[in-house]
């Protein structure tokens, strides 16, 4: 943006001098990436506002996740499903790239590309993929299973999508993960080593879990004929993002999963295997954080959780039900139900403090049209004592009382509200206990899956 002295004001009411003024523009034009993350336990809505964004931007990212996300974005009469390739690929003038921190199921990378591209989208040269990022590989999403089953005996499965995820972060983790540099590297002797380092990784896979159907020299054989076909996508990322930074491109980042799912922050071990807040996109594409710029929340106006774990204000009921099939809250990935509760601006706090946002955009406010009254929760009480913060132990978030506020519904269909301020009063009312509750302005509502149907707040 361009900033003149006249306009700017100090907080005690002074003009900018000029000096001032140019150091803002330069901190500005420094300051060209933006980011889109989930703020509750995924599937918010992340891949439409990436899709509304895109239209302006030159290069869209993906930090960390891998094929477990699920972004449904609808265009026309057109359904995109996005799992591991970023959302701007909808965007024929968008660039994108699939970064470091993202793990790599090479065949449902070139799966889902085909798919695309057969849905009519030209992605040639405007995919790249980080040499750095780990690669999954089949026995990693049989490992992902075993797990679950070995958990399920004992009732603790986390009900992961099965993608692999998890194993291949632990191999990132134990230091005996392979990348994508090692599999098309061109150095002397640079396939035997890949072969190697397979091989290692399976065996130790065997001793953990016992002989399991892998077949490493088929699973070999395949890479062969996957390492010519992915060499033409694979950039050195920091150079990439560096470049797109020094040349000023307009840069989105694009969160998958969401911060309740954070390895670090979530309600471990109910969460996936990285860091789906802000600290995922520095650490996934090895920026600067001074190149980030605004961070949006995308926030469901309800919650909604897909596998196990707590959830103080799911609702096991008709509500819940309501919320389900109204909202049609199915996996985009496994296709599961996703579990259905009233919105928690408990949760929402904590993923404000930790992603700090600069607004938020609300998705999926025409799917409470029809409730009389709504319900959001608004303190956890523990043994009858408020608690101050949101809990990190599971023992003591299963057993929270959660304190409600009610706010009347509005009754009637908002799928064709063209603008915010036309909005049902009681819906504006709802946003307005939100906003004010987080402090965090709310730049956009969704009232309905296309793309038309979002509302900017101006
Ligand atoms: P994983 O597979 O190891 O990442 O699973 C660990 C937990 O993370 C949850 N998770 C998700 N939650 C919501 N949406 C996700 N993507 C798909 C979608 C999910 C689907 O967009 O609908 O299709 O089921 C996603 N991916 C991972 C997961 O449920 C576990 O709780
Ligand atoms: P993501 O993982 O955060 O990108 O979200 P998903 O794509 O997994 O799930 C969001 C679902 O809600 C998709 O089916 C979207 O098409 C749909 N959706 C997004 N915004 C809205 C909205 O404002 N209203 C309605 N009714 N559906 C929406
Ligand atoms: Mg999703």
């Amino acid at each position: 943006p361009t900033i003149h002295a006249d306009s700017l004001l100090h907080k005690n009411g002074d003009i900018a001098t000029v000096e001032e003024d140019k150091e803002i523009h330069l901190l500005f034009n420094n300051h060209m990436a933006d980011v889109v993350l989930g703020a509750q336990w995924g599937d918010e809505g992340k891949g439409k506002l990436v899709d509304l964004l895109c239209d302006d931007i030159e290069v869209c990212a993906r930090c960390q996740g891998g094929n477990n996300a699920g972004h449904t974005i609808v265009v026309g009469d057109k359904k995109y499903d996005f799992h591991m390739l970023p959302s701007g690929l909808v965007n024929p003038k968008c660039v994108n790239l699939v970064g470091s921190g993202v793990v790599v199921h090479l065949p449902s990378f070139f799966e889902e590309l085909h798919k695309i591209e057969e849905q009519g989208l030209d992605c040639k040269g405007r995919l790249f993929l980080s040499s750095r990022a780990h690669l999954v590989f089949d026995f990693h999403q049989r490992v992902d299973k075993l797990r679950e089953a070995e958990l399920s005996s004992n009732k603790k499965s986390i009900g992961t999508t099965g993608k692999g995820i998890g194993p291949t972060y632990s191999t990132k983790a134990s230091r005996s993960g392979v990348r994508v540099h090692h599999l098309v590297s061109d150095e002397p002797d640079s396939w035997k080593e890949f072969e190697t380092r397979v091989r290692r990784l399976v065996d130790t896979r065997f001793k953990r879990y016992g002989e399991f159907d892998c077949d490493v020299e088929t699973e070999l054989a395949k890479y062969k004929e996957l390492r010519e076909k992915i060499k033409p996508f694979v950039v050195d990322s920091v150079q990439f993002m560096h470049k797109a930074l020094q040349e000023k491109k307009k840069i989105l980042i694009e969160g998958a999963n969401a911060l309740m799912l954070d390895i670090d922050f979530g309600t471990y071990p109910y969460v996936t295997s990285s860091n789906t807040g802000i600290g995922g996109v520095l650490t996934g594409l090895g920026i600067p954080p001074q190149s980030i710029r605004n961070i949006y929340g995308v926030v469901k106006a309800y919650t909604t959780r897909v596998g196990e774990g707590p959830f103080p204000t799911e609702q096991l009921n008709k509500d819940g039900e309501a919320l389900q099939t109204i909202g049609r809250e199915y996996g985009v990935t496994t296709g599961r139900k996703r579990r259905c509760g009233w919105l928690d601006l408990v949760v929402l706090k904590y993923s404000c403090l930790i992603n700090g946002y600069t607004s938020l955009n609300i998705t999926k406010l025409d799917v409470l049209d029809s409730f009389k009254e709504i319900q959001v929760g608004v303190g956890y009480s523990y043994n009858g004592k408020k608690l101050e913060s949101f809990p990190e132990d599971l023992y003591v978030l299963d057993k929270v009382d959660v304190e409600y506020k009610t706010l009347p519904g509005w009754n009637e269909d908002i799928t064709s509200v063209k603008r915010y301020e036309d909005l049902p009063e009681n819906a504006q009312k709802y946003l307005k206990f939100i906003e004010d509750f987080l402090q965090v302005p709310v730049q956009w509502v969704g009232t309905g899956p296309a793309r038309e149907s979002m509302l900017e707040k101006r």
